[in-house]
This record gives structure tokens, sequence and C-alpha cells, in this order.
């Protein structure tokens, strides 16, 4: 399970429902061209809170049936209806996916004990394994190196999803749990996360900079970290011009560019403006051309 994976883009059609086809070529380049080891399918990047039930699950049939077992695929089925969430994983896990991942449950102050036992509830449903997706800047939910040990403790929970630049509980949740999956969340943060010692990263920009950001993790694997810092600084400069532009709208551009049809974003998210469009070709000639 460790490796690059690719957080995927969704296509969608100007209307909101889903662009299949468009779909599809995503999940393609990402393999043929970008080179990723994985998949995570349904997270933010997927715009995924924004969907319904039914969509969700379209899509996790048909980036399985695109990909044809070639790499290895991630479902994230979390949700604040916590029935959804047992059926996404049901779904997911006849489907054959590797493993499942859930947000922590956002919005209400959940307790601790809450949260557990929505992990639980969702993991001991289904015969599979549960990456912990924790996003605190969106989620506002925090966790404890002891709390994520008393998730940890069922054996199904295999790992989390890291997406905070706290790297003092990056390197406690290392030591304390050096079994266990990490996955570094912040593509513009990957080289300190590897030298603290994750086991992969999941990101949205590797849809478009799969290829560099491996040899990044890689590099800084092996331990060529002036190598990786230059990387870092080159895919870092590309971050940092996508995110001021707008992130999901220029990375679905810099694809359509490419000729992946990457589509619109769901309401409430808006498509890419002209004046993002115009963002976009420049960061394209800037970057790919
Ligand atoms: O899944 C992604 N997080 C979000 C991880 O999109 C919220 C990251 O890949 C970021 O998009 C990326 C840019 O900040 O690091």
């Amino acid at each position: 399970m460790k490796g690059i994976y690719s957080a995927l883009l969704v296509s969608f059609n100007e209307d909101g429902s889903l662009n299949e086809n468009g779909l599809r070529q995503i999940v393609r380049h990402n393999i043929d061209v970008c080179g990723i080891d994985g998949l995570y399918v349904g997270g933010s990047t997927g715009e995924n809170f924004m969907l319904p039930t039914e969509m969700k699950k379209r899509i996790f049939s048909i980036v399985a049936d695109e990909n044809k077992g070639q790499v290895n695929l991630i479902a994230q089925v979390g949700s604040l209806n916590i029935e959804e969430s047992v059926e996404l994983a049901k779904y997911a896990t006849d489907l054959g996916y590797n493993a499942l991942s859930a947000v922590t449950p956002f919005y209400y102050k959940f307790t601790f004990d809450e949260i557990k036992h929505y992990y639980n509830t969702i993991i001991n449903s289904v015969d599979n394994k549960m990456i912990i997706y924790s996003i605190p800047f969106l989620t506002g939910v925090n966790m404890s190196v002891d709390q994520f040990g008393e998730l940890f403790e069922n054996e199904k929970i295999i790992g989390v999803k890291f997406t905070a630049g706290d790297f003092y509980l990056l390197e406690r949740l290392r030591k304390a749990y050096p079994d266990k999956l990490i996955f570094s969340g912040f593509d513009e943060m990957m080289l300190p996360a590897v030298v603290l010692g994750v086991d992969g990263a999941i990101g949205s920009t590797f849809n478009v900079n799969g290829k560099k950001s491996k040899e990044l993790f890689y590099l800084a694997k092996e331990g060529k970290i002036a190598e990786a810092l230059n990387l870092q600084h080159e895919v870092n400069d590309f971050i940092t011009d996508v995110l001021d532009n707008g992130l999901y709208q220029t990375l679905k551009g810099l694809l359509s560019l490419q000729g992946v049809d990457a589509g619109y974003c769901k309401r409430p998210m808006k498509s890419q403006t002209e004046e993002m469009k115009k963002g976009t070709e420049k960061i394209y000639r800037k970057y790919f051309a």
C-alpha cells in the first residue's frame, strides 16, 4: 500500500452531472502518464462532500473498471451520514478496493468517543482496512498521539492520511506507531514528511505533476536530500502558482490543456472563470509547454 497516490480529480458536466468518459480519461492519465502507485478516490479533491450517494458509488465503480487492477485503490467513504459511509464501505469493498479511508466527522464538535465509534462502525461492517483521513484545517478536528493510538487498537485501522503541517505530531506518531501506514497529505511538504518517515503521499497535484512528485518521494526515501530539495523547490513553484490561481479549477484546466476532459467543478464550487483560464494557460506555458 506504500507509495504515491493521486487524490483523484473528478470530471463533471456543466449541469453538475458526472462526466463519466472524462473521469475515465483522468484515471488513464494518472496511471499512464503520471505513473502513480495508486488512486485515492472520493476525497476532497474529488469534490466528494458535495455529491449524492449514487454518484459516489458510480465514481468508485468507474474508477475500478478503468483501473483494471493496475494500481492500488483507496475509497474515501467518510460522511456525516454514517449509514451512507457503511453503504459506501460495503460497495467499495465489493468492487475490490484495497483499502477504505474516512474523513474525521466534522461540522459538529464530536467527542473523541463519537469519533472512535464512527471509525469502528464503518470498518467493522466490512472485510477491509481503514486509513484515517485527518485534515484539521478543513475539519477543525485535532487528535492527539494517544487518541490516534486508541483508534489504531483496532487492527483493521492500518494508517492515517496526515494532511497537516504539524511535524512534531507527525514525528510523535511515526515513533509511537512504527507498524501503521502514514501518508503525507500536503504535496508542498512532502520532503520533510518523508524525512520523518512517512510511507507514502496522497495528493491533488499529482494528477498533473505526479511524475516529478514521485521522483521527489523516492529520492528522499533513498536519502538524497539535496536533490530532493531541489525538486521540492521546483514542485512548490508550481503548487504556489496553482494555489494562487484556484486549486481544483487550475488542476482541471491543466489536464484539459493536455487533452484530458477534466470538465467542470461541482456547485457550490465554481468552475474556471475567464481570468482563471488565462492564469492556467500561463502556468501551462511555464511548466509544461
Ligand atoms: O489530499 C490535498 N488536500 C486538499 C490532499 O486538496 C484539501 C493536497 O494534495 C493539497 O491539495 C495540496 C495543495 O495544498 O497539497
